[in-house]
Parts: C-alpha cells; sequence; structure tokens
C-alpha cells in the first residue's frame, strides 16, 4: 500500500506493483479540500437521490479528477499503454451495490485491459456506506464465465435472472474459498484503485439517511483491447462496444468490421 503519494515520493513501479500485488492502491489526498468542497456543491445543485448515480457528467471539476496526472500515469503503466476515462459514476448517497468484479461490465479482450479510481468526497465511515473489497480476490485467475470470450458464457438475453445468478454466484466463492471482506475508510480527498478483478461493491447496511459523496472514474486502455458488452445479447454472438473518452466523447477506436480486424490481427 503507497501511504502517502508527495510528488517527491511518486513511484509508479511501486503503485502498479500495489495494484497486482494487492489488487488495490490508496493514494491518500489525491484531491485538495477545496475540490472536494467544489465537488460537493456541484452534487448538491444536482437531484441524485438514494441509489441513484449520475454519469459521465463531463462538469469541468469532474473532468479535472478523471484526468488527475498521477492516476493517468499510474493507469498508463498499469496497461503498458496510454490510458483514457471512459467512464464517471457521480453519488451523493451509498450505492449499497453488490459484489461484483469489473471486468463484467467492462470486458475487455485481451483481459484486464481496465481500472477504476474511487474518490472519496467527504469523509467516509463504517456508517456511510464505504466501498468494500474482497482480500486477494484479484488473484483468482477470472470469474470468466459470464464474461465474453468465453465457450462457458452466461450470456442471454432471456434469461432475466442472470445478474442475480452472477451475484450468488460470486457471493458463493467468497464463501467457499473463505475470502475476507475490507473496507476503505477514507478521507475526504482520498482516492482508491482497484485491480479489474478486484471482487468489490458498496457496504450493504449502511445508515441509508447518511449522505457518501463519491465520484468514480473507469479507465480503458485506447490501444489494443477489444470491448465486449454483457448482461444482455445471444449467447456466443460477440456484443462490441465502443467505447468513449468522457472528455471529448469521442469514440476511443472506430467502430467497424475494419478497426476489429486491424486490432485482432495486432494481437496475433
Ligand atoms: O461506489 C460504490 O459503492 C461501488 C462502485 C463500484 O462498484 C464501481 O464503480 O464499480
Amino acid at each position: 500500500m503507497i501511504k502517502d503519494l508527495e510528488d517527491k515520493n511518486f513511484d509508479i513501479e511501486k503503485c502498479v506493483n500495489s495494484l497486482n500485488d494487492n489488487g488495490y492502491l490508496i493514494l491518500k489526498n489525491l484531491i485538495s479540500l477545496e475540490e472536494v468542497k467544489n465537488v460537493q456543491k456541484y452534487i448538491d445543485s444536482l437531484s441524485i437521490g438514494p441509489k441513484e448515480r449520475i454519469t459521465s457528467d463531463n462538469h469541468p471539476f469532474l473532468l479535472e479528477i478523471s484526468n488527475n496526472k498521477k492516476v493517468l500515469k499510474i493507469a498508463s503503466a498499469f496497461f503498458k499503454e496510454n490510458a483514457a476515462p471512459v467512464q464517471g459514476l457521480l453519488f451523493k448517497y451509498p450505492t449499497q451495490q453488490e459484489i461484483h468484479q469489473d471486468t463484467v461490465h467492462f470486458s475487455t479482450f485481451p483481459r484486464d485491459l481496465m481500472l477504476a479510481a474511487w474518490v472519496a468526497l467527504e469523509d467516509i465511515t463504517i456508517d456511510n456506506g464505504p466501498l468494500e473489497y474482497i482480500q486477494n480476490s484479484h488473484l483468482i485467475p477470472s470469474f470468466s464465465h459470464y464474461e465474453f470470450p468465453s465457450r462457458h458464457t452466461n450470456r442471454n438475453k432471456n434469461n432475466k435472472n442472470y445478474n442475480k445468478q452472477y451475484v450468488k454466484e460470486i457471493s458463493q466463492l467468497i464463501e467457499k474459498l473463505r475470502l475476507k471482506k475490507s473496507f476503505f475508510l477514507a478521507k475526504a480527498g482520498d482516492c482508491f484503485m482497484w485491480h479489474p478483478r478486484l471482487m468489490h461493491g458498496g457496504n450493504q447496511t449502511p445508515k441509508e439517511e447518511l449522505t457518501r459523496y463519491s465520484y468514480v472514474t473507469h479507465y480503458m486502455a485506447t490501444k489494443t483491447p477489444i470491448y465486449f458488452k454483457h448482461f444482455g445479447g445471444f449467447n456466443f454472438i460477440p456484443r462490441l462496444q465502443s467505447p468513449k473518452n468522457i472528455n471529448n466523447r469521442k469514440k476511443l477506436y472506430k467502430f467497424g468490421a475494419i478497426s476489429m480486424i486491424k486490432r485482432l490481427i495486432k494481437l496475433l
């Protein structure tokens, strides 16, 4: 764990090692309290209820966080190619999001070419729905049979319980392997980055009347990966996605057979 990341101590290799070894990385005081206050004010001007979120709002305060230089450098070093922010999620209240791996929502081929950086926009205690994560779960090769490409994929839009089934299987696996849960208890401005396979979610039993201001950005590698969409579509037919850079809403790559074939050829 990197405890304090002043510029003089900024060591990208250590950061990437922490993601690979521990499954996460803590960047204390990534943003200033002034920035935190500005974003809080902005959140208060919006209407965000419990368990609601705003996706990829391009307000300059939010883009400033998503484009944090340290985070982008770490993500690019982790991917070994340039990273771009492809989604931002803004919350005012605890999410109670069930435990999952981000790879089920952002499935890339080759795998693991995405990352997340979560920023506390107020102090986070056990009461206001901290982010929770399952220790060492990133070391499990991949909980991949819900992802594409896999001949075992369970994707099927006729299966309405698909997400429920996924969540149940994940929790059974955690129990079976006796993996332990931890919480990210943070000070406003602290950031938690996690490995694409680290199982995580929002604490399930918060005091729901409390706020939990937070902002999370998801990043993808820009050059290599092909990106698939899950939870829907037909079995065995990949649903290709075209991620957009949230800064300019431009596609990271041209969607279409030619650009896909070019990407595939590069992988051979
Ligand atoms: O903020 C949370 O409670 C959960 C966020 C999350 O799971 C995600 O962004 O993938």
